[in-house]
């Protein structure tokens, strides 16, 4: 609500902005009718549209083993985990809304190449050991960063990253399940998990974002509770909590520089390739265009769904106001039955396209 919006009465803009920092302070929630600077507000709708964007265009690099998948129960497994990123986007898209934005038109930001996405999704899937290892090291990395985002300060935004998490938890466990049957297996597949394993390891470490020197955004998500931790010290636990994993899984993590600092009680790790991180951002990477212009065509492509969804929508409106009138070429429920149930259905998809 901006100052002109709570009308002559209410009050004056250096109050509100006291009772939002005083909430902040109090770590208390910002909910979406509460006055907010349009700086947080922007701030937000940026980070939950580039996180939504990133659960959507995620499902790709999976989503192609679907049907390739070596097993029944690993097809219903990936099939539900990538049907669990679609609900993820949809919480975010939502809670988006509440800011003010409007989905389409982030949708439409997304394919013109006006808005980000997670860098992690431009790369290739060539094995199967890729599904296993996007769970362990993707998942694995947006729990450390999610978890911390349950108790961000925007009300919807937490709300919403915690269902997220407990998925996203199932989601690790699973991709680390089948890593280990995996490495029970033949020489060929424990040399196809340890190939994956380093294929993604440096870009997994580049999802946690530039370093905290190079991070324009950071002090001010911070300064408002968005984001609890900065970008390195996410990327440190992920570093602390995987490196064990690797070596109950009997896989090395590509990095010489990589060993327990017993003074710092921490592991020291190498300088993952920031030049790298910034030229996939930019649309560099091996599958940018491929990821987006798949997203583009889903999005032409269900078009009719839309159309036809506001059409029903606008039905059930127009009948709950009682002011109902028949279209011109709406069939009444005797000739509906005449008809077969297969044109029946071809002509709601036809009807709706145009
Ligand atoms: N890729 O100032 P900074 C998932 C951008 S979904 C692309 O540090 P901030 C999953 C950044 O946006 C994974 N862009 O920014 C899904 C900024 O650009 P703008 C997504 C990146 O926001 C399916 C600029 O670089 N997770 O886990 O303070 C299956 C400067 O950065 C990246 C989220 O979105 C990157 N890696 O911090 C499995 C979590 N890094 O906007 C798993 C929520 C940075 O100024 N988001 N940029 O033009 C966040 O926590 C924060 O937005 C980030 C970046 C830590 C990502």
């Amino acid at each position: 609500m901006t100052d002109a919006q709570a009308g002559p009465a209410g009050p004056a803009e250096p109050e509100l902005h006291r009772h939002f920092d005083a909430t902040i302070a109090r770590d208390q929630r910002i909910e979406p009718r509460d006055w907010m600077p349009d700086g947080y507000r922007n701030t937000l709708i940026r980070q939950i549209a580039q996180h939504a964007h990133s659960e959507i265009i995620g499902m790709q690099p999976e989503g192609e083993w679907i049907t390739r998948a070596p097993s029944l129960r690993r097809k219903a497994i990936l099939f539900a985990k990538v049907q669990d990123e679609a609900g993820h986007g949809l919480y975010l898209y939502s809670a988006a809304e509440t800011l003010g934005a409007d989905r389409a038109d982030l949708t439409e930001r997304l394919i013109a190449g006006r808005q980000k996405y997670s860098s992690i999704f431009n790369y290739p899937t060539p094995t199967f050991a890729d599904v296993g290892v996007i769970g362990w090291f993707v998942d694995g990395a947006a729990i450390c960063n999610q978890v911390p985002l349950c108790r961000s300060s925007y009300g919807p935004y937490a709300r919403a990253m915690v269902r997220i998490c407990k998925e996203e938890s199932f989601h690790q466990r699973q991709g680390y399940e089948l890593l280990m049957t995996m490495m029970r297996g033949t020489d060929a597949q424990r040399e196809m998990v340890q190939d994956a394993v380093n294929r993604w390891w440096w870009p997994s470490l580049m999802m946690f974002g530039p370093p905290d020197d190079n991070s324009p955004n950071s002090a001010a998500s911070m300064a408002w509770k968005i984001k609890r931790h900065s970008n390195d010290e996410l990327r440190q636990r992920f570093v602390d909590m995987t490196v064990p994993q690797a070596e109950k899984l009997g896989v090395t993590l590509p990095d010489p520089e990589l060993r327990w600092n017993e003074e710092r009680g921490r592991h020291d790790f190498g300088t993952p390739d920031w030049d790298e991180l910034m030229r996939v951002i930019k649309g560099g990477g091996p599958c940018n265009a491929q990821r987006v212009e798949r997203r583009r065509s889903a999005h032409e492509d269900g078009a009719w769904v839309r159309q036809a969804a506001a059409a029903h929508a606008a039905k059930q409106q127009a009948r709950a106001a009682g002011r109902q009138t028949p279209g011109p070429g709406r069939q009444t429920p005797a000739a509906e039955q005449q008809t077969p149930a297969a044109e029946r259905s071809t002509d709601a998809h036809e009807g709706a396209a145009v």
